[in-house]
């Protein structure tokens, strides 16, 4: 699962990257600071199923912090996206192509409205509607998306109709490299009710509109309103709010100034959560008081600072995901070693049993029998639709134990 940070330039998608994989990359107030993607490992969180089990975990490919299961991800921050991108303008094509690979992205705004489209400073808050920047990204990740499909359109499709190949397993095929998978284009032609027999007849307008879909649904947009610790973003937030453009809130430098202080065990912060405790006092001077004094205003008010907030939506909604927690041993909720939960798994939403046994191991599937929930300790058929926070032992053919 890969997401990626997108905005125009001083939006705060650098102070997000760092904030989110507690990273050190470049932070600056100009334009274009990231010119070269910054690619880590962030984490969406959930309760994590031991407390309820009533168990110590060990986990292995994720942590859990009181409680609260993380579980890694990756977030790629890539440079500044500015109008006329997908023509070259900016880092545009560049930018562009860094994100072929996202699964979801998260588009960092200004909503202090700080800054223009080409993200240079306007002086003071409230200068720039940043509803305008929500427009023009779709408008630019949209063309970017057609120009790549228009590519010898009419060539190709001809071709594939002559020699009487499957269309869409063709074009699947075709844009592999964007992250675009074959139900993705099933559901978006089925959406715009396109003739799947006769691809070179489709108007340029057709096209356009099956690449807008089709980004819609490979590589959904959550929108953060970044910078709510400044007075008018609150204001832009609210109308973004009246639109009904769901927006989670954020302010990407509060978090960032938590992670910090918390790696440095100055204070105590779980990410996500709405306060933090500060550990040793004596090692802050003044100005680092005032600081938490305001970050905790910050939380107070907007119930967290909002970061882990949107990398849990952009996932779990979003990206349609749940977490599923397999075991080998179904009392001691274990591995083979011992090792109490110890991995939980993203998956999407609607993957059977069967199927999960795939994606833990090939063979898996091929031998498996039935699964066993941990919670009723009741069979479950290979055609299960696992649910978020299921916990579940595969029984294969032959397996030991
Ligand atoms: N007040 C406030 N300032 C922020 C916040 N997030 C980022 N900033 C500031 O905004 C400026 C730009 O931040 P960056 O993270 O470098 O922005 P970017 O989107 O990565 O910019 P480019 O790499 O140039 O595209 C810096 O001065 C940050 O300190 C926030 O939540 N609140
Ligand atoms: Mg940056």
């Amino acid at each position: 699962m890969l997401i990626g940070l997108v905005g125009k330039p001083n939006a705060g998608k650098t102070t997000f990257f760092n904030a989110a994989t507690a990273g050190n990359a470049k932070v600056a107030d100009y334009p274009f600071t990231t010119i070269e993607p910054n690619v880590g490992v962030a984490f969406v969180t959930q309760e994590c199923v031991c407390r309820e089990f009533g168990v110590k975990d060990n986990p292995r490919n994720s942590i859990c912090i009181d409680g609260i299961r993380h579980i890694p991800i990756k977030l790629i921050d890539v440079a500044g996206l500015v109008p006329d991108a997908w023509k070259g303008r900016g880092l545009g094509n560049k930018f562009l192509d860094d994100l072929r690979q996202a699964d979801i992205l998260i588009h960092v705004v200004d909503a202090s409205g700080s800054f223009d489209a080409e993200g240079r400073p306007l002086g003071k808050p409230g200068s720039w509607d940043p509803l305008k920047d929500i427009e023009f990204l779709e408008e630019e990740i949209a063309r970017w998306m057609y120009q790549i499909l228009k590519r010898d359109w009419h060539k190709w499709t001809r071709r594939v109709e002559v020699e009487r190949k499957d269309f869409i397993a063709s074009l699947a095929d075709r844009v592999s490299g964007l992250s675009i998978k074959i139900e993705h284009i099933k559901e978006a032609i089925n959406n715009l009710k396109l003739d799947v027999d006769k691809p070179s007849h489709w108007s340029e307008e057709d096209l356009y509109n099956f690449a807008k879909e089709l980004r819609r649904i490979s590589k959904p947009i959550l929108i953060v309103a970044n910078k709510i610790d400044i007075p008018k973003a609150q204001e832009n937030y609210e109308k973004m709010l009246k639109l009904g453009i769901d927006v989670v809130p954020a302010s990407a430098l509060a978090e960032w100034a938590l992670v910090q202080y918390t790696e440095k065990g100055i204070i105590k912060y779980i990410r996500g959560s709405d306060h933090f405790e500060i550990l040793h006092p004596e090692k802050l001077n003044d100005r680092e008081r005032k600081l938490f004094e305001k970050i905790q205003e910050i939380l107070d008010k907007w119930k967290g600072t909002g970061v882990q907030k949107a990398l849990n939506k952009a996932v779990f909604d979003l990206g349609k995901m749940i977490a599923v927690y397999p075991v080998e041993d179904i009392s001691k909720l274990s591995d083979k070693k011992g090792n109490v939960l110890p991995d939980v798994f993203l998956v999407k939403q609607g993957t059977t049993a069967r199927e999960f046994a795939r994606l833990i191991h090939s063979d898996l599937a091929k031998t498996f029998l039935y699964a066993i929930d941990a919670r009723s300790k009741k069979k479950l058929s290979e055609d299960y639709v696992l649910k978020n926070r299921d916990v579940i032992k595969i029984v294969a053919a032959g397996a030991r134990g």
